[in-house]
């Protein structure tokens, strides 16, 4: 298996609830690397980018405006098989039922805003990851 790389964002409630310092920590702790990292107030543009495979859903529009709502932290990290074991650290989308251990699971729950703030995100393959890598550290 190849070192790979992969994009984790503390996303705007993370921010705002001071948990870049846990989350960096979880991915620490488990051995990978942070191989850059920089805090963004992303544009409209970068988000659309981001999230085109969501256009059209009805979740969209609002995760949109949630993801500029406020700044995120965009974080470069390597290591063996790391985008599904950063997958795995995060914990299922839903935070509510998302399994205790996970940053999601232990740190996220409904703010009654349906699955929208949930702390993180990551790629979900390597075509995803060379994609959103490109697009957060042009
Ligand atoms: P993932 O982040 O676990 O990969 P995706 O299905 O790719 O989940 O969805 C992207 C993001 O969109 C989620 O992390 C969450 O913030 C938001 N989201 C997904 N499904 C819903 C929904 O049903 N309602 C509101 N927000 C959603
Ligand atoms: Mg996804």
């Amino acid at each position: 298996m190849a070192v790979e790389e992969t994009l984790i964002l503390v996303k705007p409630d993370g921010v705002k609830r001071n948990l870049v310092g846990e989350i960096l920590r979880r991915v620490e702790a488990k051995g990978y690397e942070i191989a850059d990292l920089r805090m963004v107030h992303a544009s409209r543009a970068l988000l659309a980018a981001h999230y085109e495979e969501h256009e059209g859903k009805p979740f969209y529009e609002p995760l949109v405006e949630f993801m500029s709502s406020g700044p995120v932290v965009a974080i470069r990290a390597s290591g063996e098989r790391v985008i599904e074991g950063f997958r795995s650290l995060a914990g299922s989308t839903e935070p509510t039922s998302a399994a205790p251990g996970t940053i999601r699971g232990d740190l996220g729950r409904d703010w009654g805003t349906s699955v929208q703030q949930n702390l993180v995100h990551g790629s979900d393959s390597t075509l995803s990851a060379e994609r959103e890598l490109a697009l957060w550290f042009a």
